[in-house]
């Protein structure tokens, strides 16, 4: 779909599931059609222009050209269109006009995204929350759509300004959602830093790699958008995390996705009290309350843990687990998690927190302590990974 369209539908789209800023919303849909309708007199006058000098030139077959050029416009609004036929110089003043919108819708939608984000820190505290959450899902949107123009329309950096944050940056003590995948990242004031919500799922891999197949086992499907990725090792993940680093870098302010460090990890799965279990102290996990393991509910023929129940019997979509007390989900169970030797997150350190496929004869394995330190190189059924987003 053109560009254009796109971002007006996907707003339009946004819009519809929102009622609190109407406001804000019927100024910044004015001020779009107004640097439309700027673009769409700017090329006209520019062909004016080319038309009046072809003549002068007595270019019979050029006037025609720019004649052409300007119907197909009339008729169709596109200019990008118009870049890829006609006269040459049709084309250099269809990129300077495309190249003039950009930039004035990019600094409409920085504006646009920063409203937003006085919305919610103001909506917050008047603790209307539904509302709040419904203002940051619009700003993550509307984030989507800035990723995306930055991504086709490359602009130079702006010059750094320490005394405050980039527009859309993410910020110390805020959650964060990457403006190009949707993976929602928690912000964890004890380590400083953010932790994937969920395992990287198999959606999420396939913006880097669209052929990624994590496969089946016993005719259940281990390929959904929401299930874990599975079938990928330690360099992958770290390629993974390099590449989404490369593409939402613009609003990182200076930090990077990575693998975390094992020491990192069992902070997170133990969530500050020392528990034995991802789930707590107990021996077994309760249903509905611990990640998803090898229970009654599992089709393999190993063992399972015959109290429990999650209700996967293979991998499950990541935000259908349990959160621990941190609000991470599947920190235990699902996927082995990818985990570095240290927080520069470059070398393999070990596999952590067991995966669907582990169950009842060796209870130790699911201890937040167990780590498989072997294979770094392995792709298999259970083995995926998390992301955590730090300025380290
Ligand atoms: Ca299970």
């Amino acid at each position: 779909m053109k560009p254009f369209l796109r971002t007006i539908m996907m707003i339009a789209l946004a819009g519809q599931a929102f009622g609190a800023h109407s406001n804000l919303e019927t100024r910044y849909q004015a001020a779009r059609q107004d640097i439309d309708k700027q673009a769409e007199k700017l090329f006209l006058q520019g062909l004016d222009g080319l038309e009046t000098k072809m003549r002068e030139a007595g270019l019979l077959m050029e006037v025609l050209s720019v004649r052409n050029e300007r119907e197909r416009f009339q008729k169709d609004g596109n200019i990008a269109e118009g870049a890829k036929v006609g006269l040459p110089q049709i084309s250099e003043l269809a990129k300077k006009v495309e190249a003039w919108r950009n930039e004035r819708t990019i600094a409409l939608l920085n504006a646009y995204s920063s409203r937003l984000e006085s919305l919610v820190a103001t909506l917050t505290k008047e603790n209307r929350i539904e509302d709040a959450i419904a203002t940051e899902s619009r700003l993550n949107a509307v984030r989507f759509i800035l990723a995306d123009f930055e991504t086709k329309f490359p602009e130079p950096e702006p010059k750094p300004n320490p005394e405050s944050p980039a527009r859309g940056t993410a910020q110390a003590g805020r959650n964060w959602t990457s403006p190009s995948t949707k993976m929602e990242f928690v912000w964890i004031k004890a380590l400083n830093m953010w932790v994937g919500k969920f395992e990287v799922t198999n959606g999420e891999y396939r913006n880097k790699e669209p052929n990624h197949n994590s496969g089946n086992f016993m005719n259940r499907s281990m390929n959904e958008d929401r299930q874990p990725v599975l079938f990928v090792n330690f360099q992958d993940a770290l390629a993974y995390a390099e590449w989404l680093t490369e593409r939402d870098s613009k609003f990182l302010g200076g930090a990077r996705y990575r693998l975390p460090s094992e020491q990192e990890w069992t902070a997170f799965a133990q969530c500050g009290d020392g528990r034995e279990y991802p789930w707590g102290n107990q021996w077994p996990p309760v249903s509905g309350r611990a990640g998803n393991y090898h229970g009654r509910e599992g089709i393999a023929a190993w063992s399972k843990i015959e109290t429990f129940n999650d209700g996967f019997p293979v991998t499950a979509p990541v935000d259908k687990l349990w959160a621990n007390p941190w609000g991470l989900h599947g920190v235990g169970g699902n996927v082995w998690e990818a985990c570095a030797e240290d927080s520069s997150g470059s070398t393999f350190g070990a596999w952590r927190g067991a995966s669907w496929g582990h169950g009842q004869d060796n209870p130790d394995t699911l201890r937040c302590s167990a780590r498989r330190a072997k294979g770094a190189s392995i792709r298999n059924y259970n083995r995926g990974f998390r992301l955590v987003l730090s300025r380290d």
